[in-house]
């Protein structure tokens, strides 16, 4: 055992003895995880505690299926996974349906959703996985949504904007607070220790209806300038289009495509990057060692004239072509 390991990591570690399920113990051990120091020193236990997580994992899942609750692991697909949450009723499951080939259970009492329901959602060229989730607040499903949202690419909260919409916010913010999840801001602090700093997007729904327009005025004045924030209806399908764009500047991801010297591009099969990435990220991001071999590369796009020659450390931007060369 590391001599090194901070106090709070012993107190995670007796909440996992005591955990009673497998899934309180997955949350104690990404706990342990998350607050270990990472060296050389931990090496070994942090492989042990991610084949216990592994091990749990699976047996939740048997656990799950047996009880017939699909859905308590998604599998991600596409680019990026955004999690739909929020108070029930809102219009989570409607909004998946609306922009996803997905089709949810849609209903005005509350409490339909009691699984994880995944939905592909286009955009231009590229695929974005939406995931829709029991509502807040669903003792039942506590654990299953912090787990999820904590995977999560980027936290869509969805409120209903006919009703009273700061408190819905609070409300949700308040339940990923509990999951140990803090949104990340532009004015970027240090994470706390042992959680997880998630990109954060405000949806208002149901901006058809009486009274949206000053709920949705009062929530920008509270969040404008925290989140970005879309106001749309679902149902009578307004800002969707808007929606989809929104979800993927909030992404912070951009594209590029890469060509092989001689040949053509392929635009349809854009290399997603994050932000500020370099030549090398993008090198990377195709193979491991891919950006080790690497020499130099071509670009069409962002350098100064097109089929400009630039160094690994060159910063991509949307819609590059890049050439690498080894
Ligand atoms: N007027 C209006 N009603 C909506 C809209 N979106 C959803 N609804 C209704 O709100 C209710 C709850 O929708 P649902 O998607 O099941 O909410 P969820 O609990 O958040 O998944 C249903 O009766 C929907 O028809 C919308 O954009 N406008
Ligand atoms: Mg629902």
């Amino acid at each position: 055992m590391p001599a090194n390991l901070p106090p709070q990591y012993f107190e995670a570690e007796k909440k996992y003895r005591l955990a009673k399920d497998p899934e309180e113990k997955i949350e104690a051990l990404q706990l342990m995880l998350a607050i270990m120091p990472k060296h050389k020193g931990t090496d070994k236990l942090h492989a042990e505690l991610r084949r216990k997580i592994a091990r749990l994992s699976q047996e939740a899942e048997k656990k799950y299926a047996t009880a017939r609750r699909a859905g308590f692991y998604i599998r991600r697909e596409g680019a990026e996974q955004v999690i739909l949450v929020g108070p029930t009723n809102v219009g989570k499951s409607q909004l998946l349906a609306a922009v996803t080939e997905a089709s949810p259970e849609i209903a005005a009492y509350p409490f339909t959703t009691q699984t994880l329901i995944p939905g592909m959602m286009g955009f231009e060229n590229i695929q974005i996985q939406l995931v829709d989730t029991p509502p807040i607040g669903h003792r039942d499903a506590r654990t299953l949504l912090a787990n999820t949202l904590r995977g999560a690419d980027l936290i869509a909260i969805v409120v209903d904007l006919s009703i009273e919409s700061v408190s819905q916010v609070e409300n949700t913010l308040q339940e990923l607070k509990e999951a140990r999840i803090e949104p990340m801001t532009d004015n970027a602090k240090e994470a706390t220790l042992g959680s997880y700093q998630k990109k954060i997007l405000l949806i208002g729904n149901k901006n058809d209806l009486e009274s949206s327009t000053s709920n949705w005025k009062r929530l920008d004045s509270q969040y404008g300038t925290l989140f970005p924030m879309i106001s749309v209806s679902a149902r009578e399908g307004i800002g969707l289009e808007e929606l989809k764009e929104t979800i993927y500047q909030a992404l912070g991801i951009f594209r590029v495509y890469t060509k092989t010297p001689g040949s053509k591009a392929e635009l349809t099969e854009p290399v997603i990057l994050k932000m500020d990435s370099t030549v090398k990220d993008a090198a990377e991001s195709i193979h491991k060692d891919f950006k080790d071999k690497l020499k130099y590369a071509v670009v069409w796009g962002s350098g100064k004239y097109d089929g400009q020659r630039v160094s690994r450390e060159h910063m991509l931007q949307d819609g590059d072509i890049v050439e690498f060369h080894v």
